[in-house]
């Protein structure tokens, strides 16, 4: 599986590429509801004087048009405080200043372009990526606005998570109690159900992927920017980053499905639940040596439902793991631990959350790493030049979510996708020191001939026929 950055804006009214090759200059967007509308309006005076005796012909350029905004980029953001760092470059907390929303706090992750491994990449893998994107809209989902580039660099614009990662909360807590475990559970669990639902495998389950909003209730992050970098064959240990929540079928690379979310979702439960993933050690080999073989040790305390739902979620054997059979997250939503939940109000957000972040204002980042928002919110400029044909690789990186789009155009969506490979820096499970997303982002664009049918989903030993896109 692999990465990919192309997007076919085909709405040539609102595609505006830069000729210029500029350096750093941004890449092709437009974005803005007034100016759009600026388009329609001066489009429908043009056209309101077609047909009649008096035809005046208005020119649609950047002086009457657009005056404002122009492209997207950078410049059209505040760059508040530094909210993560990883290999790939940082997480800003940012405000925009142009626009529709302008003053409107987000997540800014950029993300270095000689960092990203390139290679070529064909339509329907760009289609299929596109889709990513527009399918993955979801409560329990953290949402892509924007997206754009420089000469150097991809900036996404995310929605903001103000109160951080949950993994912070655990590691205060140490361990979670059952109902607050079954909070998370359930609103994770409709995110997979969702992405599964879209063709979609997350794979990379783990406590610093799932972001709290300022209400307490969760969202996955960190979509198709990295991807693991995947051969065939015997377990290797490549994996530079947490694996201790990865089902096993991962490490050995035999080919997997969406099964394997089910099993991270095992993983991450008991962590909740007892203050550790259920296989871990101090080194990597160990760690996969016991994902792979070693034996579940279950806590006393832990009542006889969550027990059973752990055990059937972490068996090592797909097919008889919780939630691999055709019903996929149904099954594991019919699960006596979840007994006493109601669906509906879980996807309608109207659960509790059992913790609420405590902010003093709207752009507090407590709930984020000090060592992060202690250090200057700056975007480093780059000294490295990359070639043209190097930047080529990224054309098609602007994105605009629909939502945003919607606002101007109704019914219209633009689409981007990214689903590189990862190569995840080591860390332990639980430890404090660790990044925000601590990976380092490599993108592997290489023999990449995704299919996307959505259903079923398994793919066996071949990645290139995957009838699942995986993320994450
Ligand atoms: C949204 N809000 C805060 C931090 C984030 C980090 C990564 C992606 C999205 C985010």
């Amino acid at each position: 599986m692999s990465a990919i950055f192309d997007i076919e804006l085909q709405d040539a009214g609102l595609l505006q590429r830069d000729e210029t090759s500029e350096d750093d200059s941004s890449d092709v967007i437009e974005i803005g509801a007034e100016e759009c509308d600026a388009v329609l309006d001066v489009n429908e005076i043009v056209n309101s004087y077609c047909g009649s005796d008096a035809v005046e012909t208005v020119a649609i350029c950047e002086h009457n048009v657009n005056r404002d905004c122009g492209r997207l980029g950078p410049q059209d953001f505040e760059l508040c405080k530094v909210i993560g760092k990883g290999g790939y470059g940082k997480v800003f907390q940012v405000r925009k200043k142009t626009g529709n929303d302008r003053g409107t706090l987000f997540a800014m992750k950029v993300l270095r372009k000689a960092s990203i491994i390139r290679n070529q990449k064909d339509t329907a893998h760009t289609k299929a990526e596109r889709n990513i994107l527009e399918s993955v809209k979801h409560p329990f989902i953290v949402d892509l606005k924007y997206a754009f580039q420089t000469g150097h660099k991809l900036y996404l614009i995310l929605e903001y998570m103000c109160g951080g990662e949950l993994f912070r909360h655990l590691n205060d807590e140490g361990i979670f109690l059952e109902d607050t475990a079954r909070f998370y559970l359930c609103e994770i669990i409709l995110a997979l159900e969702h992405l599964h639902l879209q063709g979609i495998i997350y794979r990379d389950l783990k406590p610093e992927n799932i972001l709290l909003d300022a209400e307490g209730h969760i969202k996955l992050t960190d979509f198709g920017l990295c991807k693991e970098h995947i051969q065939e064959g015997a377990v290797t240990h490549t994996f530079c980053g947490t694996i201790e929540y990865m089902a096993p079928e991962i490490l050995t690379r035999s080919g997997h499905g969406k099964a394997v979310d089910w099993w991270s979702l095992g993983s991450l439960m008991y962590d909740m639940l007892t203050g550790a993933p259920p296989f871990t050690s101090d080194n990597r080999k160990k760690t996969i040596d016991k994902i792979l073989r070693g034996k579940l040790i279950l806590p006393q305390y832990l009542t006889p439902d969550a027990r059973d739902l752990v055990r059937k979620l972490l068996k090592r054997q797909v097919a008889q793991r919780l939630g691999s059979g055709p019903l996929d997250g149904e099954q594991v939503k019919i699960h006596r631990f979840f007994k006493h939940i109601i669906w509906e109000d879980v996807i309608s957000r109207k659960l509790e959350p059992p913790f609420r972040p405590k902010l003093t204002s709207e752009d507090d980042v407590s709930q984020f790493d000090k060592k992060f928002t202690a250090s200057a919110p700056i975007d480093s400029p780059v000294e490295y030049t990359l070639s043209e044909s190097a930047n080529r690789v990224f054309q098609g990186f602007t994105y605009i979510a629909p939502s945003i789009l919607e606002d101007v155009y109704t019914q219209q969506s633009y689409l981007t996708a990214m689903s590189p490979p990862q190569v995840i820096r080591a860390r332990s499970p639980r430890k404090a020191m660790r990044g925000f997303s601590p990976r380092t982002t490599h993108f592997h664009l290489h023999n990449t001939h995704l299919q996307t049918h959505r259903h079923n989903g398994v793919s066996h030993g071949n990645i290139e026929d995957a009838e699942m896109i995986e993320i994450g």
